[in-house]
């Protein structure tokens, strides 16, 4: 580990490196300053079977930073580097490292005194949407062309369906029988979530630059719990706004978590859900008639999405997510279609909120 972090040109010396436990794709360590109060560092080793361009991704990171850090400093925001993520470079000038075995190594400095929730009260959910309403804005202009999508169509519902049936098809470790009627169910509403496919290809939805992984423990909080920072960059990528507007909604107006066991807690959070939602709308003032229509649906949409994804990566033998127990995709595919069933129980509520919120 001592030689992954000194192939960076990190300001201080360096102390401890702790493993953190975050995230289900990347590996993630925090390299403490070896002087008090110097800088630490974020360090982590990104999964390339996943991220299989790691050059375009860590490019795309530089192009969006700087264009956050651009867009802050222009209208007068100061403390930059506690609200943009700043990518610390390898000594000869990379924006990754590459070890002799193969894996891809990528440093940020740490912000500190920073934290992250994965539950949280309306009052911050409220902060959130207004926080995510100023991300999209202000990536708006960045010329689609400019990033590449880190993993093609990635919030593409009808990609994501194709996978699915092919792990259907194949059957690969076996867990069909078991997952058949979940299957069933996904079919069933097939052909709804494709929807904004099709309204993109009839022109009727346009794609902006999205963050795609807007879960709740994305967004960093300062000592006074005002969000500065959205993390992991890794998908920000052209895409629908009811998919960030919905993942939020999949992670944080869930009032269980996104694996429970127990599927009696989870159901939607009314009050997390419109307080996002107001929060959202009052800065995302781009939005046309046919995405505020559609916002709602979002939220099924990726809970619908997370299930299918979930479900698949059970079928194909756990090949995607890292997994706690053997059977942990089965429950979160368990848990993620037991929020979706509750999200169309109160879909007729959501969609008053955004209607109310949006006026
Ligand atoms: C993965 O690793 P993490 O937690 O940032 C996944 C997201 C899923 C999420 C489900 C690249 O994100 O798309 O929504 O798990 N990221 C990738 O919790 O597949
Ligand atoms: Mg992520």
């Amino acid at each position: 580990m001592r030689k992954i972090v000194d192939q960076f040109a990190t300001k201080n010396e360096v102390g401890e490196i702790r493993p953190l436990k975050i995230g289900h794709i990347n590996d993630s360590f925090i390299v403490e300053s070896k002087n008090d109060g110097g800088e630490s560092y974020f360090l982590q080793k990104i999964n390339h079977h996943i991220f299989k361009n790691v050059d375009g991704l860590q490019k795309n990171i530089q192009i969006v930073t700087n264009h956050l850090r651009h867009k802050l400093a222009t209208s007068g925001v100061t403390n930059l580097e506690k609200k943009v993520l700043q990518l610390v470079k390898t000594k000869d000038e990379k924006l990754f490292y590459k070890d002799i075995d193969g894996a891809y190594w990528r440093m940020y400095v740490n912000i500190e005194n920073t934290h992250s929730y994965d539950t949280i009260t309306p009052e911050l959910a409220y902060k959130a949407g207004e926080s995510f309403g100023n991300f999209q804005c202000m990536l708006a202009d960045i010329p689609h062309d400019d990033l590449i999508e880190t993993i093609p169509n990635f919030h593409n519902m009808e990609f994501r369906l194709e996978q699915f049936r092919e792990a259907v098809r194949a059957n690969a470790a076996g867990r069909l029988e078991k997952a058949q009627w979940m299957v069933d169910e996904i079919e069933k509403r097939a052909d709804d979530m494709c929807r904004p496919e099709r309204l993109f290809r009839e022109g009727r939805l346009p794609k902006r630059i999205n963050h795609c992984d807007t879960k709740v423990n994305n967004m960093l909080f300062d000592e006074n719990d005002e969000p500065i920072c959205i993390v992991d960059l890794d998908t920000v990528m052209p895409g629908f706004v009811l998919s960030d507007f919905g993942d939020f909604m999949r992670t944080a107006a869930n009032t269980g978590t996104e694996d429970d066991i127990n599927l009696d807690n989870i159901g939607v959070n009314m009050d997390i859900f419109e307080a996002y939602t107001r929060g959202y709308l009052k800065n995302a003032t781009f939005l046309s008639q046919i995405e505020l229509e559609n916002l709602a649906f979002g939220a099924k949409l990726l809970s619908y999405m997370q299930t299918v994804r979930f479900l698949g990566d059970y079928l194909n033998g756990d090949t995607y997510y890292k997994i706690e127990s053997p059977d942990h995709n089965w429950q979160r595919s368990l848990a993620q279609y037991r929020l979706l069933q509750s999200q169309e129980e109160n879909f007729g509520k959501m969609q008053q909120i955004v209607s109310e919120c949006s006026k």
